[in-house]
């Protein structure tokens, strides 16, 4: 079976949550291992509410988080699902979680095979996971172990419909930009971008009973009707593990993150590490995916 990590910016949208559920419900089926969790968008509740949510589920995995991502510019940090979710284990507190970085080392350095990760948030754990040296978890650095253990990196990230675009995970912040540009450029694994214009009109939860603690974490943030499904999509594409299987089609090259204004750009090459999908079914064909996942 094949073994996941989630790196997300839980908190900053909803359909973190639907994403987090897809991948639960994939891994009680049997169908994918899921090594641990980075969390890079660090509200006061971040931990006790991913901990509580996993526990719903019935998934208990390590949970980091990444402790410089709590302040970022021009961000109102609006109060969100997470208090609710919190008040479930009023025991944990942010102080609980290890840094997601070693969350990261230690799964990908003990895992018995390669592990794949998938990225539905900013990039700056990523980054900072190539750049980590030895320590008491590992004598290799983080380059190393990606290069020798990581099969490949799934991300929501970018906007590649137009040249130049700019999208929230790769370009919202300095530490985001930065980040992403350092994978980008850095990382010596294969990447596939799932893009903002690919989720943006999918709407997926608009199914789920009003019981469901799913659908009350999308009405505290303010989407009882549903909400795009950048992140399951990109979930799901992962755990298919096949671009075309998934419905997709994919562009290869090489892609480039202008540091300074976040904008994304990508350069065609048939030998590129790099890839970003593009529909080829419509919208209805993963809404129904999704939401027969979650339901
Ligand atoms: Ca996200």
């Amino acid at each position: 079976m094949r073994s996941f990590i989630l790196g997300t910016d839980w908190g900053a949208d909803c359909d973190d949550c639907v994403a987090v559920r897809v991948l639960c419900r994939m891994v009680k089926e049997g169908k994918a291992k899921l090594l641990g969790i980075g969390i890079n968008c660090a509200k006061e509740h971040a931990y006790a509410s991913m901990k509580a949510f996993l526990g719903q589920e019935g998934i208990d995995v390590p949970v980091g988080i990444d402790p410089r991502s709590h302040e970022t510019d021009g961000w109102t940090w609006t109060e969100n699902y997470q208090p609710r979710l919190a008040k479930l284990m009023p025991q944990l507190s942010n102080n609980d979680a290890e840094s997601a970085v070693r969350v990261y080392r230690r799964a990908i350095a003990e895992a018995e095979g390669k592990v794949e990760i998938m990225e539905i948030g900013f990039l700056q754990v990523l980054a900072d996971f190539l750049r980590s040296g030895a320590d008491d978890i590992s004598p290799k650095t983080g380059y190393e172990l990606c290069r020798e253990k990581v099969e490949k990196i799934w991300s929501m990230a970018g906007r590649w419909d137009v040249d130049g675009g700019r999208e929230f995970n790769i370009a919202w912040t300095p530490l985001s930009r930065e980040g992403a540009t350092y994978v980008i450029e850095k990382c010596p694994v294969p990447i596939t971008f799932l893009g903002w214009e690919i989720g943006d009109s999918v709407i997926t939860g608009d199914n789920l009973d009003h019981s469901d603690y799913l659908w009350q974490a999308m009405a505290d943030h303010g989407y009882k009707e549903g909400r795009s499904s950048w992140d399951p999509m990109l979930v799901l594409l992962a755990i298919i593990g096949d671009e075309k299987e998934a419905g997709y089609d994919v562009v290869t090259g090489k892609a480039r993150v202008d540091k300074e204004t976040g904008k994304n750009y990508f350069r065609k090459n048939k030998n590129g590490k790099h890839k970003y999908v593009i529909k080829a079914k419509p919208d209805s064909y993963y809404q129904n995916a999704i939401n027969e996942i979650i339901k």
